[in-house]
């Protein structure tokens, strides 16, 4: 609690050492975030450590991490939490991206990986040009399907 506490401080500390005293650009400081939708309305999210990723669907994935951070095109490798995935019979999960509004997907079509103390990790996502990809993820339990659910990502060409 403290940490995060500190963090704000801080972050209100940088916050007022960007002003200085022209005052010309303050008010750029307070952009709105871009929403990036794909024609079909899915509205890309934002990827950061923690995010639970599957919706409302169980069992419930989180991303552990992502790198690099969701930015640019180009190669990632995330890790997925799949909470009680062994319990509930998941062994592997595979990831396959494209793009909805090109009509595409990318090479490696699909990665797959296995379960392993109820992560996984998913690489290469090549991402290779700018836009909008969807990353669905699909959670077997053998050869049968215990749950899926898609991921819009924006990332700069
Ligand atoms: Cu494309």
């Amino acid at each position: 609690m403290s940490g995060r506490f500190t963090g704000i401080i801080f972050g209100l500390v940088i916050g007022f050492a960007g002003c200085d005293n022209s005052g010309s650009s303050v008010s750029t400081d307070i952009e709105e975030p871009m929403v990036w939708t794909t024609q079909g309305g899915e509205e890309a999210q934002v990827i950061t450590p923690g995010l639970l990723i599957s919706g409302d669907g169980e069992p419930a994935v989180t991303i552990v991490d992502t790198t690099p951070l969701v930015e640019f095109s180009g190669e990632y490798t995330w890790v997925l939490q799949v909470e009680d995935g062994a319990a509930m019979g998941v062994d592997r999960v595979t990831a396959r991206p494209r793009m909805p509004d090109h009509g595409h997907g990318t090479l490696p079509a699909v990665v797959e990986a296995t379960l392993q103390d109820n992560q996984v990790t998913l690489e290469p996502l090549y991402l290779y040009m700018g836009g909008i990809w969807e990353i669905e993820v699909i959670l077997y339990g053998g050869e049968d399907s215990i749950s899926s659910f898609s991921v819009f990502v924006y990332v700069e060409g």
